[in-house]
Formats: structure tokens, C-alpha cells, sequence
């Protein structure tokens, strides 16, 4: 675990793992989950390596990488890359899948779904409106916009100006406080959407909050809303919308989430990620007699084949530091989480 959750070392088999990354995407496109856990574990096992692969002697005691993958890592080492790769992504269905998942809303489940009734591209969709629903619409007709990242000093922009009207609609001081997780929080220099979380810091009830900064934000900065926030089980509520800030700009995709301050280090902590990240930190809770989700962190008991047999109360977290404390785990900054 030291190693997945962030070595101190840099990735040594880039060019491995970049190619075993494309076939991963493919198989996950597929749902073709036996060959996605195996090449997610020997990707995983690859980033945590502290030296290069040179040769197929490099491979021999690496019980975590199967032998089809092992041939794999070797047809990279010749050849720098897979023809298998070329050949499935090359394929009129995989074209069409990575061509319509471009959209906002539209997974691969569904773009499979689109080829078979023969839309194939983008162009496609436009005259095919009718078969989209109201959020694919919207994004497909911004498809431009949203999949440009946002630089990071837009992205400070699109925050500092929630968080104007955050203190303006609560009109004390401190009384709610947000935190721009996700690719920001890891202090990327660009980011795919902004993800910024909201708590009410003295734990009472939060009524329509959510749902009054939103309206708020329209005019402001909000231009699209894809979801509402509705509260759930767990006493959160997530908005998802798109917004610009100013007239000119470029349209950006901004989630919005408020959680219970009990919940908000967990919550940040799995929203600041990376995904990659947030598996090894469930994966350490686990073995550890926990269970870690953006809810929460519980003392678990688990038997055979890893099935829970008891789930106690959960353990408040209004801290990140509060995680790493209880899972005897050194604060790992934001930054260095990106792996
Ligand atoms: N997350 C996760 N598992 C998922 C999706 C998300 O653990 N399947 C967590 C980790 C992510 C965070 O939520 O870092 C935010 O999700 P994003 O998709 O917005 O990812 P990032 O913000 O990290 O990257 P990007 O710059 O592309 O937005
Ligand atoms: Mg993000
Ligand atoms: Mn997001």
C-alpha cells in the first residue's frame, strides 16, 4: 500500500502502462470484467514498481501480472506497442463508442445502444435528437465546450465566485464552508470539471441551502442544470449543472455536493481522489477491520471471501486528518495523490 497510494518514486513504466491503459479502456467499454480486474491489478502493480522492465526476465516473479498480460508487456518491450490495441480500437464499434461518449450522459451502455440502431457519430446524434433525453441534448450541443479542461486560474474563478454567494446566502461569516476538491484540490494545472464541496459548520439542519445557492448562481455563473439536489439516505444532496463565468467564456461542467459536517472529511477526502487513490485507501481500511466510503468510515468485520459479517456505528470525520488518524496513516498531501 505504502507504494499504490504514493510512492515517492516517479513511474517508471510509462510507456507499459500507457498501452495496457488503452486495452483496459476497451475492455471496460465491453463490460468484459474477468480481463478489466486483471489488467487493473497489473497496472496498479506497475505504477507501484520503483524500477523499469526491461525483459521478460524483469517478469518472472510477478505472481500479480497473469501470463497473457506478461506476453503483452513483452510485445510493448519489442515493439513499443499492442497490435491488439490497433486492431480493437480500430473496429467501426469501438470508433463509434469513443466517438459518442464524448457526450455528457452518454456512457458506453448507452452508445452501444445507438450503434446498433446505426448512429455512429456526433452528426449522427444531432439528427437523431429525438432518441435523447433532455441532459443529452444540452451536452451534446456543448459537446465542444465540455471537453475542453479548465485552466486552473478559471477554475479559482468559477470557486472564489460559489463561494461569494455561498457566504452571502448564509450571512454569517463561516457559517457554511466549501472545499473545490477533485483534479483542483491534487493541484493539477488543469481540470475536466470542477467538483466543490459545501458543509454547514455548526451541524444543523440545512433545509433548502443547496438548493437556494443554485438559484443564486443562475445569471452568475450556472446556465444548465443536468441534476437536482434531492436529499439522500445519507443526508446529502448533489447538483450537477453546467456554468460559465462570463458571456464569452467557455461552458463548464460544476457538481456541487453538501454533506453533514460529520461525513465532510470522508466526503473530501473520496472527492479529492485520485480514483486509483481512493482504491487503495478503501482497500487499506479494509484490511485494516474498516469500511471507507465518501459517507464515512465503519469498523467492519469481515469473514470468508472478504463478506461483511457486521458494520458498526459510523466514526465522525470532519477532517481529512481525522481518516489518516484512525487508519494510522501519515497525512498524504492532496498533490501527491494524483497516482
Ligand atoms: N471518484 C472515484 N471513483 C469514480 C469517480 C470519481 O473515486 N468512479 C472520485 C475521485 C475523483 C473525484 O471523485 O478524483 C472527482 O471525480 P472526477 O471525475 O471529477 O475526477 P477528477 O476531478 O480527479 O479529474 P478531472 O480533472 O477529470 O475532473
Ligand atoms: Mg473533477
Ligand atoms: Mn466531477
Amino acid at each position: 500500500f505504502a507504494c499504490e497510494a504514493g510512492a515517492a518514486h516517479k513511474c517508471q513504466n510509462n510507456e507499459i502502462i500507457e498501452e495496457l491503459e488503452k486495452l483496459l479502456k476497451i475492455y471496460t467499454n465491453e463490460k468484459d470484467k474477468g480481463r478489466c480486474i486483471a489488467y487493473r491489478k497489473a497496472i496498479g502493480f506497475l505504477k507501484a514498481l520503483p524500477y523499469p522492465i526491461k525483459s521478460s526476465e524483469d517478469l518472472k516473479d510477478m505472481p500479480t501480472i497473469g501470463d497473457k498480460i506478461k506476453k503483452k508487456i513483452i510485445e510493448i518491450l519489442q515493439t513499443g506497442q499492442l497490435t491488439k490495441v490497433q486492431k480493437l480500437e480500430g473496429q467501426e464499434k469501438n470508433v463509434a463508442i469513443t466517438e459518442l461518449s464524448r457526450v455528457w450522459g452518454i456512457g458506453p451502455t448507452t452508445a452501444a445502444t445507438f450503434y446498433f440502431k446505426g448512429i455512429k457519430t456526433l452528426e449522427d446524434l444531432k439528427k437523431n435528437q429525438h432518441l435523447l433525453n433532455r441532459n443529452q441534448q444540452v451536452c451534446l450541443n456543448l459537446v465542444q465546450d465540455l471537453e475542453q479542461r479548465i485552466p486552473r486560474e478559471e477554475a479559482t474563478l468559477i470557486f472564489e465566485i460559489v463561494k461569494r454567494e455561498i457566504d452571502d446566502l448564509s450571512g454569517v461569516q463561516g457559517l457554511y464552508k466549501a472545499t473545490a476538491c477533485g483534479s483542483y484540490r491534487r493541484e493539477k494545472e488543469t481540470c475536466g470539471d470542477m467538483d466543490i464541496l459545501i458543509t454547514r459548520c455548526d451541524g444543523k439542519n440545512t433545509e433548502d441551502f443547496l438548493l437556494n445557492l443554485i438559484k443564486r448562481l443562475e445569471g452568475k455563473l450556472l446556465t444548465h442544470h443536468l441534476t437536482m439536489p434531492k436529499r439522500t439516505e445519507q443526508d446529502c444532496e448533489t447538483y450537477m449543472g453546467i456554468g460559465r463565468v462570463s458571456n464569452q467564456a467557455i461552458y463548464r461542467r460544476i457538481d456541487l455536493k453538501l454533506y453533514p459536517k460529520e461525513q465532510y472529511g470522508c466526503a473530501v477526502l473520496y472527492f479529492t481522489g485520485s480514483d486509483h487513490y481512493n482504491r487503495s485507501m478503501r482497500l487499506w481500511a479494509q484490511k485494516n477491520g474498516y469500511t471507507l466510503s465518501d459517507h464515512g468510515l465503519y469498523p467492519t468485520q469481515r469473514g470468508a471471501h472478504n463478506k461483511k459479517l457486521w458494520k458498526g456505528e459510523v466514526i465522525p470525520c470532519e477532517e481529512e486528518m481525522d481518516v489518516y488518524k484512525i487508519l494510522g496513516l501519515k497525512y498524504k498531501p492532496p498533490k501527491e495523490r494524483s497516482v
